[in-house]
């Protein structure tokens, strides 16, 4: 295997943590604070999970635990898509699990979730770790997309952890995930199986937040990653002066990375699916919107500029949301009648026929390659998968038309070049931050501190994270208290709660007030590469965001 420069140095830097993990780890003991209670459905939640419900928040100090040199074997599971860091999550866990005792097994399950049910497992040694600290990339096990929710796999999980002698799993995985962690940590509890589960809040997505978790780790590399990108593209722009980039970015959901790479590079527009939401702004009325300021500008001669367009979008505009909600239930209740239409032509004849009157309207105003998109299989958890459906492609159609006939309005006088990109991939994996290094690490090395706490339920957390690393809290955060019932597939479900972004709070806020200025007066920020070394103001500051929540 060939080792980049980069690579090299990565391997020997050593990831920051809270004052309080640096203590010898026989001298870290926890603290319990109040109990909790869930965000809302607090008797129904109650009721769903009995062993696990309001239990109190965890924080650590220092004193003699005796405890915590008990022998004993972890599984660790990659669950969902890649963020930056995840390597480090694993690194903490098995430098904190030999701390405590080198005899302690770190077991790790392949390929995600499907790796516990298959029984597919590796081993660590301090030399296959010692591969990946401080690298991107879930390849240290694999990832997978497998949801792990009903009772029959639960048991397969029980069996599997007690033949090899597994005391605890950490499912180091988005709000999904973690809601499955929280049923399963409920499942062993309730039969008194004597297996922990924690998880770790990832996702580059940014929405699995709240008051005790302020981000879920690889948002901050990756919305560096993507803004290092934008810069690069506006600073062409900015060059060439001929052509307008429509930029699609990751985020299922919540638009905090388009938000936040907005704030990093200052484009000429940013559209921010919650205020789309919010504002039950039409199709039509974005690209109005749009094309506004396109001719705004062209009467500055400056035929030119960088859009931002959150993946999930297409799912917040009104009339695609219901169209989108229709076309779920439509395709989840006749999947095999759905199956046997082969063509796309087939397929859309009997959706438009099974849509309402206004969805099969939204749905017929669409191209043909986008209405194929919204047909594509559903991923595991009966979403539409938003990031293979071309927004950003759609949007620079219908704006382009709307500038035909303004032309042959004479209303416009300019011209207009595209080019559409996506980043959403080429984020995810890159080599973490210092930030997402540190906040990885001891998100990992916390994991430990909870389980040999004896606790299940949990989510790791280390808070205060606008500060230096060393005033860092490390604590835990009971899954249930991050709960809400929602709608899933007709049911109402325990879930997580999705944190979007707020339209009042400051990130936001301070967005709104800027838009004006950035699309009259190019104002384009050009961030450049994440740095590993150097000033702190340079390789150590968190994201904007995190910064403004703080304030
Ligand atoms: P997680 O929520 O699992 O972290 O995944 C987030 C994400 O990167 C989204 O931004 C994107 O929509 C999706 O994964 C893409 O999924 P896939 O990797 O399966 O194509």
């Amino acid at each position: 295997m060939h080792y980049s420069p980069l690579q090299k140095a990565r391997y020997v830097y050593q990831p920051k943590l809270p004052k309080i993990l640096r203590e010898k780890i026989d001298t870290i003991v926890p603290v319990f604070g109040e109990k909790t209670e869930s965000v809302t459905d607090q008797a129904e939640l109650k009721e769903l999970f009995p062993g696990t419900y309001g239990m109190p928040m965890v924080s650590f100090e220092t004193g003699e635990n005796e405890t915590i040199g008990k022998k004993i074997n972890i599984g660790v599971i990659l669950s969902g898509g890649q963020a930056p860091g995840g390597h480090n999550v694993i690194a903490g866990l098995y430098d904190a699990i030999k701390n405590a005792n080198p005899e302690s097994k770190l077991i790790g399950f392949k390929g995600g979730p499907s790796g516990i049910l298959d029984a597919d497992t590796i081993e660590f040694t301090d030399e296959y770790m010692n591969e990946y600290r401080n690298t991107g990339g879930f390849d240290i096990i694999g990832s997978g997309r497998t949801k792990l929710e009903s009772e029959e796999q639960f048991a397969v999980c029980e069996k599997v952890c007690k033949d090899l002698e597994i005391e605890a799993i950490i499912i180091i995985g988005g709000d999904d995930s973690n809601t499955n962690a929280a049923v399963l940590a409920e499942y062993f509890k309730s039969r008194d199986s004597g297996i922990a589960v924690i998880g770790a809040p990832k996702t580059i997505d940014g929405d699995l937040k709240n008051e005790s978790i302020e981000v879920s780790f690889g948002f901050d590399t990756a919305t560096k990653t993507y803004s290092e990108l934008i810069g690069n593209i506006e600073r062409d722009a900015n060059s060439a002066k001929k052509y307008w980039h429509f930029i699609k970015l990751m985020g299922r959901s919540a638009s905090h990375i388009a938000l936040e790479c907005a704030l990093q590079t200052q484009p000429t527009a940013a559209l921010i699916s919650e205020e789309v939401a919010q504002n039950k702004t039409t199709l039509t009325e974005i690209v109005d919107d749009l094309v506004e300021k396109i001719v705004y500008r062209a009467n500055n001669n400056e035929n030119f500029g960088v859009i931002l367009v959150p993946e999930g979008l297409i799912e917040f505009i009104p009339e695609m949301k219901a169209l989108i909600a229709e076309l779920n239930d439509l395709m989840a209740e006749h999947t095999e009648f759905f199956q046997t239409l082969n063509t796309f032509e087939d397929q859309s004849e009997w959706i438009n026929k099974n849509l309402s009157k206004d969805s099969s309207y939204a749905f017929s105003s669409l191209p043909n390659n986008i209405q194929r998109q919204l047909l594509m299989d559903r991923d595991p958890h009966g979403n539409v998968q938003v990031s293979r459906i071309e927004t950003e492609k759609l949007l620079i159609e219908m704006v382009e038309l709307k500038l035909k006939e303004l032309k042959a309005a004479g209303t416009y006088t300019g011209s207009f070049s595209s080019q559409s990109h996506f980043f959403g991939y080429e984020g995810r994996c890159a080599f973490p931050s210092n930030f997402d290094s540190d906040y990885c690490y001891s998100l990992g090395y916390n994991a430990f501190m909870l389980i040999a706490s004896g606790l299940t339920g949990y989510l790791s957390s280390i808070s205060n994270l606008s500060a230096p690393a060393d005033q860092w809290i490390a604590g835990g955060v009971p899954v249930t208290m991050m709960m809400n019932l929602e709608q899933r597939h007709g049911e109402k479900k325990p879930v997580i709660k999705k944190a979007l972004v707020e339209l009042d709070e400051k990130p936001f806020l301070t967005f709104a007030a800027n838009r004006e200025t950035w699309y009259k007066t190019t104002s384009f920020t050009v961030p450049g590469a994440i740095q590993y070394y150097g000033p702190d103001e340079v390789c150590n500051q968190p994201t904007i965001t995190l910064t403004l929540e703080h304030e």
